[in-house]
C-alpha cells in the first residue's frame, strides 16, 4: 500500500459549504415540514437570461454542424480571450494574457503549482476558503491549529480598519490571495487601497492573486473593477475571474484568469509561460458550449442581461440588509456585492448559525468559516428567488438580539 498525501492529512475535516449542507439536511431530517430557505451558499437562482441561452443553444447546435465542429481549445476560443480583454480590460492585454477557465475556482486551485509548496501564503482575514484549503492541499501551509492554519499569515479585516488589512504585515515574496468585491465581507477596495497594495507588492517581491469574481456586482462608478486599473500591476498581478455571478454560469462552468506578460519570478522567468504550459498539461479547456454561451454574454445584449440579473440580486441584498438594520444588525456589504456581512458581538458564528435555522428555518453561512476574523459574523448570501428572499427577511423578525 502506498501512503496517503500528508498535506491531505492536514485539512480540516469538512469544507465550509458542504458542512453547512449537512447541517441543514440534518435539520430537515427533524423537522420534516420545515420551509427551508437558504441564503447561504452563493448559488445563482435565476435562470440565464434569453440572449445569453441563445449563445449557449447555438453553440450546442454548432456543434452537429461539419463547418461548425470544434474539438479541444486549449486555451480558449481565440475570439472568447479577445473579446474578455475589450470588455474587461479596455484591450490592454493581448489573447496570449488571457486563459479561458472551466471557474475562478478551479483556477485558484491549480494556480499555487505555479509556486508550490514553498512559496508563503497571505490571506484576507476572513476569506473564501479556497484560497487556505489550496494552499494546505499544495504543502504551502501546515496543520490546523484550531485558530487558523500554520504557515498561512492573516491579516484581518475588521470594522476597525474598513474591511482593508494593515499592508505592513505582508510577509516578504509571498503569494496573497486579494478578493474585492470581497466574499465574504462584501468590501470593495478603492483606487487608493489598491495603489498601495500594488505599491506593497512591488516593494516586497509579492504576487497578487486578485479574485474579481463578483466585479459585475460594483454599482460605485469610482471603484475599480480590476486590480489592472492600477499602475505597476503587471508587474505583480494575476487575476481571476468568472461569468459564475454576472450570467448565472455557477453550473455552466466558465472563466478566466489573466496572467500578464511582464509578471516574472524572482529569477526572471516567465510565468505566463509557465501558465500556459501548467494548463495544457493538466486542463484541456473549458467546454465549447459554455465559451459560446461567453461570447454571447459579452455582446451589448449580453451585457444587458448581466447588469440586470445583477440589479436582481442587488435588489435582493437591500432587502436583506434593511431586515437587519430593522432588528438592529450592524452589517456592511450588499450595495457593490452581493453579499451582507453582519455582525453579532460577543457570539459564536455557528451559534447564531443555529438559532437562524432554528427560529427562521433560514440558512446562511458562518463568519468563522472563512478565517479567525469571521467570528461572531454571520454572510447573508443575495442569491435567491425575490420571494423566498422576501419570506427569509419577514421570518428574521422572530430574532431578537
Ligand atoms: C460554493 C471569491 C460561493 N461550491 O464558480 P466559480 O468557480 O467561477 O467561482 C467560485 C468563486 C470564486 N471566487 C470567489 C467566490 O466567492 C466563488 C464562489 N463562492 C460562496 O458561497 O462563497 C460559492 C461556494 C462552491 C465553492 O466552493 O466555490
Amino acid at each position: 500500500m502506498i501512503n496517503r498525501n500528508p498535506c491531505i492529512a492536514n485539512i480540516k475535516a469538512g469544507y465550509l459549504f458542504p458542512e453547512i449542507a449537512r447541517r441543514r439536511r440534518e435539520y430537515a431530517a427533524s423537522h420534516p415540514d420545515a420551509k427551508i430557505i437558504s441564503l447561504g451558499v452563493g448559488n445563482t437562482t435565476e435562470p440565464i437570461l434569453p440572449h445569453i441561452d441563445q449563445g449557449l443553444i447555438e453553440g450546442a447546435r454548432k456543434l452537429a454542424t461539419v463547418e461548425g465542429y470544434s474539438g479541444y481549445q486549449d486555451e480558449g476560443l481565440l475570439e472568447l480571450r479577445e473579446k474578455i480583454s475589450a470588455v474587461f480590460y479596455n484591450g490592454k492585454f493581448t489573447a496570449d494574457e488571457v486563459f479561458i477557465s472551466d471557474g475562478a475556482k478551479c483556477d485558484i486551485g491549480r494556480i499555487q503549482l505555479l509556486f508550490g509548496a514553498g512559496t508563503p501564503v497571505a490571506v484576507q482575514d476572513p476569506s473564501y476558503p479556497v484560497y487556505v484549503d489550496g494552499s494546505v492541499l499544495i504543502g504551502a501551509a501546515g496543520g490546523w491549529t484550531g485558530e487558523g492554519y500554520s504557515g498561512i499569515t492573516y491579516l484581518p479585516c475588521t470594522a476597525e480598519n474598513s474591511y482593508f488589512p494593515d499592508l505592513s504585515k505582508l510577509p516578504e515574496n509571498c503569494l496573497f490571495y486579494f478578493c474585492s468585491p470581497n466574499n465574504p465581507t462584501g468590501a470593495v477596495a478603492n483606487s487608493e487601497q489598491l495603489a498601495a497594495l500594488v505599491a506593497a507588492a512591488l516593494k516586497k517581491g509579492i504576487i497578487i492573486v486578485f479574485d474579481a469574481a463578483y466585479a459585475e456586482y460594483i454599482r460605485d462608478a469610482a471603484l475599480p473593477k480590476t486590480i489592472f486599473d492600477i499602475e505597476g500591476s503587471r508587474k505583480c498581478a494575476i487575476e481571476v475571474n468568472s461569468f459564475s455571478k454576472p450570467a448565472g454560469f455557477t453550473g455552466v462552468r466558465l472563466g478566466w484568469t489573466v496572467v500578464p506578460l511582464e509578471l516574472k519570478y524572482a529569477g526572471g522567468e516567465s510565468v505566463n509561460k509557465d501558465w500556459n504550459r501548467i494548463t495544457g498539461t493538466i486542463f484541456n479547456g473549458a467546454s465549447n458550449i459554455a465559451q459560446a454561451g461567453g461570447l454571447a454574454a459579452l455582446d451589448s445584449d449580453g451585457l444587458k442581461e448581466i447588469r440586470r440579473l445583477s440589479d436582481f440580486y442587488l435588489g435582493n441584498a437591500k432587502l436583506i440588509r434593511n431586515a437587519l438594520n430593522t432588528l438592529g444588525v450592524l452589517c456592511v456589504g450588499g450595495d457593490n456585492s452581493p453579499y451582507i456581512w453582519a455582525r453579532f458581538p460577543g457570539r459564536d458564528s455557528w451559534d447564531v448559525f443555529a438559532e437562524i435555522l432554528e427560529k427562521c428555518q433560514v440558512v446562511t453561512t458562518p463568519g468563522s468559516g472563512f478565517g479567525p476574523a469571521g467570528n461572531s459574523f454571520i454572510r447573508f448570501s443575495a442569491f435567491g428567488h425575490r420571494a423566498d428572499v422576501e419570506e427569509a427577511c419577514s421570518r428574521l423578525g422572530r430574532l431578537s438580539f
